[in-house]
């Protein structure tokens, strides 16, 4: 589609969004900013950072704008499921609210067992209320692995003792979109690893209806904020790879964007944590970085308003917006070599044509790796 022709029917939906009432009556998100001392100017500032990772022109960026003030037109339920809360904790802790906490703020959340003050009985009555008033019209997030079959009776959530697998079905049932928030509920997580005691699964093994994955342990907040703000300006399903992860956040590999990839180019490894090469800033895939077969945007778009992420604190990439990397990408802190990393194992063409890449790849490093040691050594 033309960029023009887009520009329109974006701009239309926006309009017609803007004439839905507002789900609660809140500050709008200029005084929010206001009140944060967030000016106009910054505000403008992310909004184009947020068109540019959706690969948009810079002239989206008013759109992008509109969309984040019209957050508060959409209905959220959020959802917990079996998991440690970090999926909240990476766009809820933060002692200076970021512009992404803040428009997550803005966000109408029906229902939030972390942060909505209600419990117990009136909590679980909010959430059948908010599933019945805008039935067809919110949007779902889960977070956490689900357990399912005859272990479903794992995770109970409630007054009712109601079994997680249960309420992530009622609540999938009557959802405009779908997004399964963090590795857990993407790809069943840290409970699913072996042996999965619980018989963990994703969330889109427990509802038929399509799921958006955004995992990651956690995912960033820009990436959980920019899927809402892309259904508001699309309103439509993003572009997914053979693991239904949005491609605008995981079209490409960490190690494609890594601010130590020349180090890895001219063989310039840490060998070790703390020594010499740690401290020039050595490339970290012989302490284990599994970058290079991780789909992610972090080295792109880093954590907490782009201030860091893994790599840059130090530690390798550790693959966690893969599928059962739990299992596969350890031991966390030794490369894997030419171990043959299986999780690639779908059957779809994107997925052979992914184990191709994969392998040669796992081959090229190790060979890299080794002929960097001998230069290296030989120096
Ligand atoms: Fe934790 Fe969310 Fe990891 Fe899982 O995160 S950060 S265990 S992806 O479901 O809370
Ligand atoms: Fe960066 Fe890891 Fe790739 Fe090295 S292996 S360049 S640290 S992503
Ligand atoms: Fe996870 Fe690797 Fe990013 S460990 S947070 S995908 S750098």
């Amino acid at each position: 589609m033309e960029h023009q022709e887009l520009y329109g029917k974006i701009a239309q939906r926006l309009d017609t969004l803007a004439k839905f009432p507002k789900v609660k009556e809140e500050k709008p998100v200029s005084a929010l900013l206001e009140e944060n001392g967030i000016s106009r100017r910054d505000f403008m500032k992310w909004a184009a950072g947020m068109t540019a990772m959706f690969s948009l022109p810079a002239t989206f960026t008013p759109l992008m704008a509109q969309a984040a003030e019209l957050t508060d037109r959409l209905p959220v339920i959020w959802l917990h499921m079996a998991e440690c809360t970090g999926c909240s904790e990476s766009l809820l802790r933060t002692d200076a609210p970021t512009i992404d906490n803040l428009i997550f703020d803005h966000i109408s959340l029906e229902y939030h067992e972390t942060i909505m003050a209600a419990a117990g009985w009136q909590a679980e009555q909010n959430l059948e209320d908010a599933i019945k008033k805008y039935k067809g019209k919110y949007i779902l997030m889960v977070e956490g692995g689900i357990p399912a079959g005859s272990s479903e009776f794992y995770l109970t959530v409630g007054p009712h003792g109601k079994k997680g697998a249960e309420h992530a079905r009622d609540a999938a049932a009557s959802a405009a979109a779908i997004f399964a928030i963090g590795t857990c509920s993407s790809f069943g997580g840290v409970q699913a690893a072996n042996p999965n005691p619980t018989n963990a699964k994703p969330l889109s093994k427990i509802t038929n209806k399509p799921v958006i994955n955004v995992p990651g342990c956690p995912p960033s907040e820009k990436n959980i904020v920019g899927n809402v703000l892309h259904y508001i300006l699309f309103g439509t399903l993003p572009a997914l790879d053979a693991y239904n992860r949005p491609k605008w956040a995981y079209g490409i590999r960490i190690h494609d964007l890594c601010e130590r990839r020349g180090r890895f180019d001219a063989g310039e490894f840490v060998q070790q944590f703390g020594d010499e090469g740690a401290k020039k800033g050595y490339c970290l895939y012989k302490v284990g970085c599994k970058g290079p077969y991780t789909f992610n945007n972090c080295s792109r778009e880093r954590f907490n308003q782009h201030t860091s992420w893994p790599v840059q604190a130090g530690h390798g990439c550790i693959g966690c917006s893969e599928p059962d990397f739990w299992d596969n990408m350890g031991t966390f802190e030794e490369p894997l070599a030419d171990k043959l990393y299986s999780s690639i194992s779908a059957d779809s063409t994107a997925d052979k044509i992914g184990i191709a890449l994969l392998t040669v790849t796992a081959v090229g490093i190790a060979a890299h790796a080794a002929i960097g040691a001998i230069k290296k050594d030989k120096q």
